[in-house]
């Protein structure tokens, strides 16, 4: 339920910026945000895919990232490797506290793109709890140019259902975009001992990502 109020923000957004532009003809402003936003939904058959987007995993032991290593779940994709164990679903992507390593789920963009907006599932507040202190599950991203890294960040959860809207904007045009998961977090941010809680950790799903490619002139400044 949660999710579906997130894409109705998500258009009513888009319908008052669309109002804004109000010397266009009412054609052309669809057109035009048709290009903006590329969406893909990414369920089990991922029938929306288009040529602009490869995506790739990262198992952990994997030498390198390839598309067989993505995991289709009906509610989403991740790597497909097995990260802790139990009682996770292994098509999330996730942190393994037996390996102290992370999967990693790959976006790569044929144009850069300046702005995405990804839509995450099973992603908890308060999933575990030792000894009297609650932990929440994280994530973290960081996204390229060829080899620069032009940004990174932290995600938390932040709704009961587990879902969550994550948007990214790096300082620079982005090819490739990184995303993977860590240790548990305390409520202050302090990542969880090595060893204290191993049958689980943080994990989630990627079920939408929505892009806007940057215009030639802005992408070829950022080379
Ligand atoms: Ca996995
Ligand atoms: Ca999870």
């Amino acid at each position: 339920m949660r999710k579906h109020a997130f894409r109705f923000i998500f258009l009513t957004a888009l319908c008052a910026a669309s109002a804004a532009v109000a010397q266009t003809p009412s054609s052309e402003r669809t057109d035009n945000h048709r290009q903006a936003w590329l969406q893909v939904n990414l369920n089990g058959d991922m029938s929306t895919m288009n040529g602009g987007l490869q995506i790739l995993a990262q198992n952990i032991g994997d030498d390198a990232p390839s598309a067989s290593a993505v995991g289709r779940h009906r509610d989403g994709i991740g790597a497909n490797g097995a990260q802790a164990s139990a009682p996770a679903i292994k098509e999330e992507t996730g942190f393994d506290p037996v390996r102290n390593r992370s999967e990693v789920i790959i976006f790569a963009f044929e144009r850069g793109v300046i702005q995405t907006q990804l839509d995450l599932a099973y992603f908890y507040r308060n999933e575990a709890e030792f000894d009297g202190t609650a932990y929440h599950e994280r994530g973290g991203w960081r996204a390229y140019r060829g080899n620069n890294l032009v940004g990174q960040g932290w995600f938390s959860p932040n709704s009961p259902e587990g879902v969550l809207r994550l948007e990214i904007v790096a300082y620079a045009p982005f090819d490739r975009l990184e995303l993977f998961a860590t240790p548990y977090v305390t409520e202050s941010g302090v990542e969880i001992e090595p060893g204290l809680i191993l049958t689980d950790s943080s994990d989630f799903l990627i079920e939408h990502i929505a892009y806007r490619v940057a215009n030639e002139a802005l992408a070829a400044a950022a080379r």
